[in-house]
C-alpha cells in the first residue's frame, strides 16, 4: 500500500474518531483536547462541518500557504457584494477625512487591550499578496491585498495562553470568528490596500480581514473590533459566527 493511502486512511480514521468523539459523549475530551471540534458542531450541518474541520486541521497541520498569483492575473472586475456602503452615521461622516476617527479595538484575552487607528496599523510592517477570493455564491476573483499580518497585531497586544478564537465585528453588523491556526497564519491580514490603492469602500474600507484559506464570507469587511476568547459560547447562539446560525458552516476551508 502506498504511503499516501496509508496516510489518508489514517487521517480518515482519526477524523472519524474526532467526529464520533464530537457527537458521542466519552471521546469528546480527545477531540476537544486536539482542537478538532468546530463551535457549530451541534448545528444543522454539524456532522459534515466537524468532519471537514477535523480533516483539514489534521491534513494541513503544517499550515501551508494559499496559492499566490502574478500581477497579470489580477481581475479587471472584482465584484463588490452584500454591504457596499455601511448604513452607519459615524462611518459615513468619517469617509471624507479618510477614516481619521475610525479605531480598531482589540480586547478580550489580551495582555494590553488596545485601540488602533488606520495610521497605527499602517506603521506595522506591511505585507502584500495576490490571492484568489472564492465566494460561496459561485464566483471568484484575484486581487492584490496589502495590510498588516493579524499575527503582528496579536503579538503587539499579547495573547493570554487560553486564547482559542479570534472574534471580529463589523460596522455593518456582521460578526464571525476564526481559530488560532488561521489567526497566526502568515497570509491572514488586516488589509487597508487593494491593487496598489487604498482599500475601496465597497470592498470594506478602512480595513478588511483576509483569511486566504477560507471562503469569501469569512473575509470580513468594515472591521470594527477584535475580541480574543477561549470559548464561542458567549456570542450569538454559540456557533462561532452569524453565518453558522443561518446554515453557512463556521469553518469554510478551501
Ligand atoms: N462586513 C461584511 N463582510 C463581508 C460581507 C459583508 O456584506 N459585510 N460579505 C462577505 C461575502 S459573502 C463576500 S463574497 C465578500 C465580498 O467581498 P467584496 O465585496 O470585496 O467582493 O465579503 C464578505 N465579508
Ligand atoms: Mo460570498
Amino acid at each position: 500500500m502506498s504511503k499516501i493511502l496509508t496516510r489518508r486512511r489514517f487521517i480518515t480514521g482519526v477524523s472519524a474518531a474526532a467526529l464520533s468523539a464530537a457527537t458521542a459523549g466519552t471521546g469528546a475530551y480527545l477531540a476537544r483536547r486536539y482542537g478538532l471540534v468546530p463551535p457549530d458542531s451541534g448545528g444543522l450541518f454539524g456532522i459534515e462541518t466537524s468532519m471537514t474541520y477535523a480533516a483539514h486541521r489534521l491534513l494541513l497541520y503544517g499550515q501551508p500557504l494559499a496559492r499566490e498569483f502574478g500581477r497579470e492575473q489580477i481581475s479587471k472586475n472584482f465584484p463588490a457584494i452584500n454591504t457596499i456602503l455601511p448604513e452607519d452615521d459615524a462611518y459615513r461622516s468619517d469617509i471624507p477625512s479618510g477614516f481619521r476617527k475610525w479605531r480598531l479595538a482589540v480586547d478580550g484575552l489580551v495582555m494590553r487591550p488596545s485601540e488602533f487607528s488606520l495610521e497605527d496599523l499602517q506603521r506595522f510592517p506591511s505585507h502584500t499578496q495576490i490571492t484568489q477570493h472564492v465566494c460561496e455564491q459561485g464566483w471568484s476573483a484575484i486581487a492584490e491585498w496589502t495590510g498588516v499580518r493579524l499575527s503582528s497585531v496579536l503579538n503587539a497586544v499579547g495573547l493570554q495562553p487560553q486564547a482559542k478564537y479570534i472574534f471580529f465585528t463589523c460596522i455593518d453588523g456582521w460578526w464571525d470568528s476564526i481559530d488560532m491556526a488561521d489567526a497566526w497564519h502568515s497570509q491572514t491580514l488586516l488589509t487597508y490596500g487593494m491593487n496598489g490603492r487604498d482599500l475601496p469602500i465597497p470592498h470594506g474600507a478602512p480595513v478588511r480581514l483576509r483569511v486566504e484559506r477560507q471562503i469569501g464570507y469569512k473575509n470580513l469587511k468594515y472591521l470594527s473590533t477584535i475580541t480574543v476568547t477561549d470559548t464561542a459560547a458567549d456570542w450569538g447562539k454559540g456557533q462561532g459566527s452569524e453565518g453558522a446560525e443561518n446554515g453557512y458552516s463556521w469553518y469554510a476551508g478551501i
